[in-house]
């Protein structure tokens, strides 16, 4: 009787509590009930009982997803076979069920990419079943996920032929994690990687954030900051990357560190790091068997080196080629790669930043050996809210160069300003570098079709830490996803994957996916007109990069903003045409006279190729000053839009992630307003114009904002 009443006890109280669901921790692996009952009830008479063939643990793992998900959508217990018995749905490979094997799928399949799978709605027999079927467990998983997204948007699933192949063989994230959980350039908490508890705890989330990588077709993670540290090599880590690497094996996810060039020295005991000297190069072997013993799949090494002080093949004379090679000489007999960063400048060259990572680079091209892949920032520069592509992409045809994105919004309002970067990301993909003539979009240079690349990869610098809702900002989740799906599939419209996620995250009702669909559309480019409007770029403050900072100067000139704006009276812009930098040198044509040509430039990247005086005429008729206080006044307006669009959604979302959005929105209009006030106030001074009538004047004078400074920012 005492136990019953305990029961009861319980009950009450835990059905008291605030209900914690909703919190954003489900990302966009949200399993609700689908609304509509009688979809849901003659699908859980269809799905209530059906096959996954296999015994890894990838089997294992779709076992655990569909019971989860499909139980919890069509409200259900699912019953799962390890053979077909004529259920509705029936998942494998052609070597683990001879049903698959028998509907000729084999040669298909075959001609595709690894992991590739199809979902086809098939006869066997005489039952009509859908059929997931892939050469790889892991494939079989990702099609899993594709499925369950099939039904988490309410997709017609009567006539299904899917075939999906990913683009890239290398799908990753990067970290930015440093071993003692600070994340550089991360805004949602500290690291999800705890060192000091690896290898012998395993906190539940690193299953959950396999599960949402996989669901998604990321399969690799750097788990360490591109500003290294040695430590992790040694055997102390190697064990607790080991326990991550074992842990992700089953959802296809490897793991790769980040090397420090400088290692033999540091924890080697050797007096140099000099990529050509013997005992440096026995170092770096034994680290990599070391690794491989207990990592036996372990991706490779990303290198950060002389950059922004990092130790590198410089310190010694030798070439990023010498550096790259006697790395991927220490992997190759595992099977592992390099993944060697282009973001790579100095100011004490005396040339423009842009061309310096080009100029380093493309003479090396072909000189790497076969593991290595350059990676290389969308941009010249680094991030920038906008920046055209960058000039390597189609100028290296005889070496695999892949892309980092930056997912973590280090220069788009951290996790405060709700941007939607898949935009961002589609406007480098598509651009066509016309190498090989027209259509030699930048995407199929990373995809390995334009110059025929041996390995293909794409990176993404991750949003995620401990916020309970991973990325900070909930919608900072869209673009965790929109990378996964791009770097899976580059030829999904940035809208299709925004109206995904909104369903899968919030609801399928149209009166929830249409207003936010559209804000998250705009929010880009929203983003860019209140803080770097028509090609301005890098005039955020120093350090921290959250608020404006158009008057950044006195350090190196390449960390300043007057550098890159270059504002005077006579004008404001980076010249890099022909008669400037020469920055346009570096793209072929059309677009190098096209970038050199102020009438044909694109508007948007005006500034970034041209030094214009103020009064320069714009393709709207107004001046470059009006156009330039348009846009940021425009830009900021565009908030309260957003707000207005946000709030349309409060009778169908619940209050929880509601009001959260809410919040972040409101202090994103606030900051709009000051990087725009600081912003115009700042180059009125040059311009000596009137902010144009009908738009209200700035409350404080540009010594207020110059003073305002923020404490204590996360992330640096
Ligand atoms: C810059 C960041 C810096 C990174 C660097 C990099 O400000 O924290 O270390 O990029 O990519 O954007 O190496």
């Amino acid at each position: 009787m005492k136990r019953f009443k305990i029961l009861f006890l319980f009950i009450v109280i835990f059905s008291a509590l605030p209900v914690l669901a909703e919190d954003g921790y489900d990302l966009w692996l949200r399993y609700k009930p689908l609304e509509d009952v009688r979809i849901q009830r003659s699908m859980a008479k269809k799905f209530g009982s059906i096959t996954v063939t296999g015994e890894s643990e990838t089997a294992n793992v779709i076992k655990q997803e569909l019971e989860h998900a499909l139980g919890e959508m069509l409200s259900t217990n699912i019953s799962i076979s390890d053979t077909w018995n004529r259920q509705a749905l029936l998942i494998g490979t052609p070597e683990t069920s001879s049903e698959i094997n028998s509907l000729g799928l084999n040669e298909k399949l075959n001609s595709l990419a690894k992991d590739a799978y199809t979902i086809k709605n098939s006869r066997i027999g005489n039952r009509n079943v859908i059929v997931i079927a892939s050469n790889t467990d892991v494939g079989a998983l990702y099609g899993t996920f594709h499925f369950i997204r099939l039904i988490q948007t309410l997709q017609n699933i009567s006539d299904l032929d899917i075939v999906e192949s990913p683009k890239h063989m290398h799908r990753v994230l990067n970290h930015w994690d440093n071993l003692d959980r600070t994340v550089e350039r991360g805004y949602a908490g500290f690291s999800i990687w705890d060192w000091h508890k690896l290898p012998r705890y395993i906190y539940p989330q690193y299953h959950d954030y396999a599960r949402a990588n996989a669901s998604v077709g990321i399969n690799g993670t750097v788990l360490t900051n591109v500003n290294a540290n040695a430590l992790v090599l040694t055997d102390e880590y190697i064990d607790k990357a080991a326990a991550l690497a074992d842990l992700f094996r089953p959802y296809g996810i490897k793991v790769y560190l980040t090397a420090r060039f400088s290692a033999p020295i540091e924890i080697g005991g050797l007096e140099t790091a000099d990529p050509l000297n013997s005992e440096v190069k026995e170092f770096w072997k034994e680290i990599a068997n070391n690794i491989y013993k207990k990592i036996p799949d372990f991706g490779g090494f990303v290198v950060k080196a002389d950059s922004e002080g990092q130790p590198g093949p410089h310190n010694y004379n030798r070439t990023h080629g010498e550096g790259a090679n006697m790395l991927a000489e220490a992997l190759e007999p595992h099977g592992g790669i390099v993944m060697w960063r282009a973001f790579v400048y100095s100011h004490e060259v005396p040339v423009d930043r842009a061309l310096q990572a080009y100029n380093e680079f493309v003479p090396l091209d072909g000189t790497f050996k076969d593991n290595v892949l350059i990676q290389v920032k969308n941009g010249p520069i680094d991030f920038q809210p906008r920046e055209p592509y960058h000039p390597m992409f189609g100028a290296m045809p005889n070496t695999p160069l892949m892309m980092e994105f930056q997912i973590t919004q280090e220069y788009f309002g951290h996790a405060i300003h709700l941007t939607y970067l898949a935009p961002l990301y589609k406007e480098t993909l598509d651009t066509d570098t016309h190498v090989q003539g027209e259509g030699s979009y930048v995407s199929k240079v990373l995809d390995g079709t334009l110059h025929n690349y041996p390995t293909t990869a794409i990176s993404g610098v991750a949003n995620i830490g401990t916020d309970r809702n991973w990325t900070g900002h909930l919608f900072g989740q869209s673009n965790w996803f929109a990378y996964g799906r791009l770097a899976w599939d580059h030829t999904l419209s940035a809208e299709l994957i925004a109206d995904e996620w909104v369903r899968m995250t919030f609801s399928n009702k149209p009166a929830v996916i249409e207003p936010i669909v559209e804000m998250m559309m705009e929010s880009r480019e929203i983003g860019v007109n209140y803080r770097t409007p028509i090609g301005l770029h890098h005039i955020m403050a120093a350090s921290h990069h959250y608020g404006p900072g158009p008057w950044v100067s006195g350090r190196r000139p390449d960390w300043t903003s007057v550098y890159y704006h270059n504002a005077s009276e006579e004008g404001v812009g980076f010249d890099r045409s022909e008669s400037g930098s020469n920055s346009v040198g570096q793209y072929p044509e059309p677009l190098r006279s096209i970038y050199n040509s102020v009438e044909d430039v694109p508007e948007k990247f005006l500034l970034w190729f041209h030094h214009l005086p103020w009064n320069h005429e714009m393709k709207s008729g107004r001046t470059l000053w009006n156009e330039m206080v348009h846009k940021y006044y425009t830009g900021a307006e565009s908030v309260t839009w957003m707000q207005e669009k946000w709030n349309s959604v409060e009778p169908y979302i619940d209050a929880q992630r509601f009001k959260h959005v809410k919040q972040l929105l409101e202090m994103q209009r606030q900051d709009a307003i000051w990087w725009r006030n600081s912003c115009v106030l700042y180059f009125q001074q040059f311009s000596k114009m009137p902010i144009p009538d009908g738009f209200e004047k700035p409350e404080n004078d540009l010594e207020y904002y110059e003073n305002k400074q923020l404490r204590f920012v996360p992330g640096i």
